[in-house]
């Protein structure tokens, strides 16, 4: 009865108010699982490909080939598969779409169909996703990665840093993660807004600031942290992603446009090692560009042990460039984002790599969000301890740290304990 009877897709709109995919798996048994894709807008050049239609209408944005995609050829290969064998499914999809990078029939049409099939096989046994995943195992909440401020891509480039984020190793539980970030939201909106350098909010809920510099960025929000009755690096610290493919220039300098300089990527490094020392920094993303491999490994050993340096771009949930960059000792931390590669079975692949090499995880969201909640699912599932969603406003952001509260509720005290104290007690440099 978990055959699959049919697949359905149609354009739905994402936060940014941009075309997507919404794609349901329809079972023998009648069950329907349902997933929309999600979208990026500081892409790595090695993710799964989006197909877009191009033309005048929606600036070519729009999907109607990827919806035609999954109606037409993907509903006919996954016709009578089994939906519980999702790695039969996804590798019948990646077999018909016969490219590396998921362009023929859309790394949005596919990504949508294989987290549908997901949601199918799970209501099929009438459970939740997170505990049909789990299958057994004991599993807890994952740590929160909250931004406060949004820069980057996400802002037209206000500030260069794309995410200053919090995480709370102060919290014991996830909701009181969220209630304890919740309070420096509030402060650090409250600072800006003083300072009137509140320019509203940036794509991911965060707020929208006009800073004089980057670092400014830092001190306000050690600020706003100590406004909101914190320890700065003991309650709450500081996590940053730098998506420092988009800072790049040709020739490999690094451009702070805000700052109106450049540097070389020892000069970048030297910065973010100055700003560890001198901030309750826990956490660096994409901190050199993805192609920068010798800066990454460098950085990596002067500060990995003293951080987590996680890798987005620079891996775009690939297993395998997971195990290169493990032998190479580039990053420590890994980011999961399914749409990145396509499917489920692929990006789970990558968190088994990055477990295997001893390196952290953290799902993640796009910039481009709708109400689906499947990533905070498969975080809790897969047994992967950090999730980023973005900001602390917006309901394609609250939606998310909503249903982990609801998990964690149902969890009770089965639930493994909350790793966050661990995760981020600051190693001495
Ligand atoms: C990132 C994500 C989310 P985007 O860089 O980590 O912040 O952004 O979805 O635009 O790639
Ligand atoms: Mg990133």
């Amino acid at each position: 009865m978990t055959a699959i009877r049919t697949v359905l897709a149609r354009r739905v709109w994402d936060s940014r108010g941009k075309p997507t995919v919404e794609a349901e798996v329809v079972l023998e048994s009648g069950v329907i699982g349902r997933a929309i894709t999600p979208a990026g807008a500081s892409t790595g050049s090695g993710e799964a490909r989006e197909l877009r239609d191009g033309g005048p209408a929606l600036r070519g944005l729009d999907v109607q080939q990827a919806v035609r995609n999954v109606v037409g050829p993907i509903r006919e290969a996954l016709r009578g598969l089994d939906a519980t064998d999702q790695g039969g499914v996804d590798a019948a999809m990646i077999r018909l779409d016969g490219t590396r990078d998921k362009s023929r029939l859309g790394g949005n049409a596919i990504v949508a169909v294989s987290l549908a099939c997901l949601h199918a096989a799970a209501a099929d046994a009438r459970v939740p996703l997170w505990q049909h995943l789990a299958a057994g195992r004991r599993v807890g909440l994952p740590v929160p990665e909250i931004q406060i401020y949004g820069g980057g891509a996400h802002a037209s480039a206000r500030v260069d840093l794309q995410d200053f984020m919090v995480v709370c190793p102060g919290a014991g539980n996830f909701a009181e993660a969220l209630e304890m970030t919740a309070e420096v939201y509030y402060a650090a909106g409250a600072r800006l807004a003083k300072k009137g350098a509140l320019q509203g909010v940036a794509d991911e809920g965060g707020y929208w600031p006009s800073f004089r510099s980057n670092e400014e960025g830092l001190s306000e929000l050690v600020r706003s942290i100590e406004d909101a009755g914190f320890r700065p690096g003991q309650d709450v610290a500081i996590a940053l992603d730098i998506a420092a493919t988009q800072l790049q220039q040709p020739g490999g300098r690094y451009a702070l446009a805000l700052e109106n300089r450049t540097l070389s990527a020892d000069q970048f490094g030297i910065m973010l090692e100055r700003w560890v020392d001198a901030y309750p920094i826990v956490s660096i993303e994409d901190p050199f560009a993805e192609t920068d491999t010798e800066a990454m490994k460098a950085f990596t050993k002067r500060v990995g042990h003293r951080i987590q340096i996680v890798g987005d771009d620079y891996f775009v949930t690939d297993a395998d460039r997971i195990k290169t960059a493990a032998a190479a000792g580039a990053c420590n931390t890994v980011l999961i984002k399914p749409n990145q590669i396509g499917t489920v079975t692929e990006a789970y692949a990558a968190v088994k790599a990055a477990q295997a090499a001893g390196f952290g995880a953290i799902v993640s969201a796009r910039s481009g969000e709708t109400e689906d909640i499947s990533i905070v699912h498969l975080a809790i599932g897969w047994g992967v301890p950090q999730l980023k969603v973005g900001s602390f406003s917006r309901s394609e952001r609250m939606v998310k740290w909503n249903e982990g509260i609801r998990i964690e509720e149902a969890l009770g005290s089965a639930a493994q304990p909350f790793a966050a104290g661990r995760l981020f007690k600051r190693k001495a440099a």
